[in-house]
């Protein structure tokens, strides 16, 4: 038995990808709720936004996503039915605090994730719990220009220890940001940033980032005070990054390429900005301003586990001439010629899976939270309504091999929530016709479906893993 007693099997979803009821019981518009799909959507994600307001005309997949808002129940009871230990949401914190700013919770959005927390411990399912997942309240960017105003860190640390206070009977899994990296590749998802002409990119996501982190560093420090018995972890969006050739330029450039991400961890799971940090600032002109106390806040308030997504793995060279063959990914990475790709061109890397979670907690030597892994396929009905996704079984088997392979290495992981068990709103493209999965939902692209779910041949191969704690996949 490789898998621990206890081991936190189930899945991962998000509340702006899943939820819809965009402007329901008082929600007010979060930053997610401004993306429509295909170009306008990823020239917004990198920070050009045109309007507070959603356009006339577009469409926004996030306002209805597949209406879990109203459908949780159903959707809990087929989790349950798979046997899920565990289910990873995250809380819409425009759902709280509609403008992110009010000086009173809204009720009703407490009332609801009271209700969803209730359901899910009916069946024994452990809530995990983002306190962000790439959706702001609009209101904070269009009058604070969200995370590089200092002033996010005190209303997010007043949102955070309203969660804590509200569900520490309920909640013993919590995480900060989700991906806090990706503030560094798709700064309008992962801080709410709107750049202006000339404005130094640079300069203002670090200086978010550093917001972030001591906001981080509050909000465990809140956790561990209010809620004493439950861990509170940060996450980033990891995936080993290979060099393409034995060349040391390639190998440094490889092992600096992780380092962008290992730096947000390194402060959350150590403690203190690292000397590679401090010299990037000096090199590129960077001043990020630290407030008296922000030091001791971030050294003494470190994350109990670190969580992570594993999706891909990737590679650079320094050499231009096999540099211009990007695989168009949001970190830059080079094709990798010895891996298959996902319709998406995300590349295939199973025993990257086991790799990453060795470099992660080689580390930092916490245990380690796989909160998301899956596969994003086309999945194609059959003429009876089922999907017969082998490949997905095929992905996820792999992955889970080596999760297992990693475990055995030594590696301390407390569970595996993999991402989307239903199919969802994708985070990239918006679309929802990149599908993750064990349960089918119909809807499309264009919002048209009757968001009837159905359950897909991988359903009962989950089903099987979960009972067999990992022994049969
Ligand atoms: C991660 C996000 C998730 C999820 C996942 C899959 O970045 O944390 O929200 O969306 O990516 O990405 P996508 O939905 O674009 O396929």
């Amino acid at each position: 038995m490789t898998f621990p007693k206890g081991f936190l099997w189930g899945g991962a979803i998000a509340a702006n990808q899943t939820e819809g009821a965009y402007l329901e019981d008082g929600k007010g518009l979060t930053t997610v709720d401004l993306l429509p799909t295909g170009e306008k959507r990823w020239d917004i994600m990198f920070g050009n936004l045109p309007s507070f307001q959603p356009l006339e005309g577009e469409f926004y997949p996030s306002h209805e996503a597949i209406d879990f808002y109203h459908r949780y129940k159903e959707d809990i009871a087929l989790f349950a039915e798979m046997g899920f230990k565990a289910l990873r949401v995250s809380v819409s914190w425009a759902r709280i605090f509609p403008n992110g700013d009010d000086h009173q919770p809204n009720e009703a959005g407490l009332t609801f994730y009271d209700n969803l927390f209730d359901e899910l411990l009916k069946y024994d399912i452990e809530p995990v719990v983002t306190i962000a997942h790439f959706d702001i309240p609009v209101h904070l960017v269009k009058n604070y220009g969200s995370w590089r105003n200092r002033k996010l860190v005190s209303l997010f640390e007043a949102y955070a220890a309203t969660l804590f206070k509200r569900y520490k009977d309920k909640v013993k899994y919590w995480m900060t940001f989700n991906e806090i990296n990706m503030l560094l590749h798709l700064p309008f998802v992962g801080a709410g940033l709107v750049f202006n002409e000339g404005d130094n990119k640079k300069q203002i996501q670090y200086q978010a980032a550093h917001h972030q982190l001591v906001a981080s560093a509050l909000a465990v420090k809140a956790c561990h005070e209010i809620s004493p018995g439950a861990k509170i972890g940060c996450m980033l969006a990891a995936g080993m990054t290979y060099p393409y050739s034995c060349n040391p330029e390639d190998v440094w450039d490889a092992m600096d390429k992780d380092r962008e991400s290992f730096f947000f961890i390194d402060v959350q799971s150590r403690g203190e900005y690292p000397g590679y940090a401090k010299r990037f600032f000096k090199d590129h002109n960077l001043i990020v301003e630290m407030e008296e106390g922000d030091e001791e806040l971030l050294k003494n308030h470190t994350v109990d586990y670190v969580g992570f997504s594993y999706y891909a793995s990737r590679a650079t060279s320094t050499d231009p001439e096999i540099n211009n063959m990007t695989a168009g990914n949001v970190f830059g990475s080079i094709e990798n010629p010895y891996l298959e790709k996902s319709e998406w061109g995300w590349t295939i890397d199973p025993k990257g899976f086991r790799i990453t979670a060795n470099q992660l907690y080689d580390r930092y030597q916490k245990p380690l939270f796989v909160v998301e892994n899956g596969l994003g396929a086309v999945d194609q009905l059959t003429s009876d309504g089922k999907v017969n996704d082998d490949y997905r079984i095929e992905y996820m088997k792999k992955h889970v091999e080596e999760m297992s392979e990693a475990i055995k290495d030594g590696v301390e992981i407390i569970g595996y929530t993999s991402w989307g068990p239903i199919d969802i709103v994708s985070a990239s493209s918006g679309e929802m016709k990149k599908r993750y999965g064990y349960i089918y939902v119909d809807k499309d692209n264009h919002g048209q479906g009757t968001l009837a779910r159905s359950k897909k041949k991988s359903f009962d191969w989950y089903k099987k893993v979960i009972e067999s704690n990992g022994e049969v996949l």
